[in-house]
């Protein structure tokens, strides 16, 4: 049986780079607020490779991780989208 279960491996770019920066939320809050703003979540993105994503990418991932709508991503949000986005990324 193939599992429906999305790994690290095969979900998309966006996803495993937010992976990542759950890992480093500290690291990108640069302000230091508990949060990550649009712009800190875009150079934070960015600052982890040479495929730099798209404002649409990023209108996207906003959608995704900001669940309360704020417009900025707290440390639950991005652990939440963690554990779930590669399914909400899918089309
Ligand atoms: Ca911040
Ligand atoms: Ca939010």
């Amino acid at each position: 049986m193939v599992s429906c279960a999305t790994t690290a491996e095969n979900a998309p770019p966006i996803h495993r780079k937010m992976l990542l920066l759950v890992e480093r939320f500290d690291q990108f809050d640069e302000d230091g607020d508990g949060y990550l703003s649009r712009m800190e979540l875009e150079k934070g993105v960015n600052s982890m490779g040479p495929d730099r994503l798209t404002q649409e990418q990023f209108d996207r991932a906003m959608l995704v991780y900001d669940t309360n709508g704020d417009n900025r991503v707290s440390r639950a949000e991005a652990k939440a989208a963690a554990a779930n986005g590669p399914v909400l990324f899918e089309n």
